[in-house]
């Protein structure tokens, strides 16, 4: 079996693990205030790469935890990953109808109940890692994690990359104002995903650095491939709307670069990402695949 196909199957299992996780988590559809609830639900279960899931996953288990005990931190982040979907695609933001292959939340639940669905999936983010954790994860490193999080959401985190972005409309930008925008936007909750994976397996902060060299330009890696898929992919082929990073007049990769340039762009930060693991002692066979899926992705 090659290691790309060792990750697919790991994947699958991850992608099972997961989904029947947050079904556990998030209150029933049914259970008042229901319209809040089945929004959440709508936006956080049964859909989506779970990308960051499977990096918690590849991470924790690499360094030795189980799956069961990475339930929480591949939850917390997709929960926070499918906040800032929402609010992404709110109006107010990107003014987008479509995501993950169905109307946006607010195009099915409103406005209103969308800004609160995605405000109610980040508070149960925290409350899964304060509480969900397997029992022998001890209240250090849980206050490590919590903090980890909270500073990944914030004004120097996901906040304030959706903030530049937002300024950047209809100007133009360097490669390097793109990088630190979305280092803060894309790549701080790829960031987080490691970390927490890591965090749950072990007390050892060593491993963590050398992971930190991994996960930031695998970060970049992700957006330039998506701001390449934005420009040269389908609708259909993305599950939400192609080509709206033009038509918004945003700068990318792509508009910066070019497509050939862009390309290479990604290469070069994949390439380093798996630099990056030569200095860790433990197997990375999970996380090198991981780094050249980003690189060959579709959707
Ligand atoms: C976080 C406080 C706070 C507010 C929200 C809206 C916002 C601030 C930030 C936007 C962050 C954002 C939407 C970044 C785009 C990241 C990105 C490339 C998303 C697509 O990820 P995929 O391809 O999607 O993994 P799936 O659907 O597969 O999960």
């Amino acid at each position: 079996m090659t290691h790309s196909d060792h990750l697919e199957a790991c994947w699958q299992r991850w992608r099972e693990r997961l989904e029947a996780y947050l079904d556990r988590l998030l209150p029933a559809a049914n259970a008042p205030p229901k319209k809040l609830h089945a929004a959440m639900r709508y936006a956080a279960i049964g859909a989506g790469k779970r990308y960051r899931a499977a990096l918690v996953y590849a991470t924790g288990t690499s360094l030795g935890a189980s799956e069961e005990s990475l339930d929480a931190a591949a939850g917390a982040i997709e929960l926070i990953h499918a906040f800032s979907l929402i609010h992404d695609d709110l109006p107010a933001m990107d003014d987008d109808d479509l995501r993950r292959g169905k109307p946006t939340c607010h195009k099915a639940f409103g406005e209103a109940t969308a800004i609160l669905a995605g405000d109610a999936l980040q508070t149960i983010a925290f409350e899964a890692i304060a509480a969900e954790l397997v029992p022998q994860i001890a209240p250090a490193r849980r206050l490590q994690m919590l903090h980890v999080l909270a500073r990944t959401v914030g004004s120097q985190g996901l906040a304030g990359g959706q903030a530049i972005d937002l300024d950047l409309v209809s100007k133009t930008a360097t490669c390097e104002t793109l990088a630190t925008m979305h280092n803060m936007k894309t790549g701080a909750l790829i960031l987080a995903a490691v970390q927490l994976g890591a965090l749950t397996a072990t007390d050892d902060q060593e491993p963590l650095q050398h992971l930190v060299r991994y996960a930031q330009p695998l970060g970049l890696a992700f957006q330039v491939v998506d701001d390449i898929l934005d420009g040269t992919s389908d609708t259909a082929t993305l599950g939400k709307t192609a080509g709206v990073d033009r038509a918004l007049g945003k700068p990318t990769f792509l508009s910066v670069l070019g497509e050939g340039a862009a390309r290479q762009y990604a290469e070069k930060q994949g390439r380093q990402a798996i630099a990056a693991l030569e200095a860790v002692t433990f197997d990375t066979s999970l996380l090198e695949a991981l780094a050249r899926f980003t690189l060959r992705r579709s959707h």
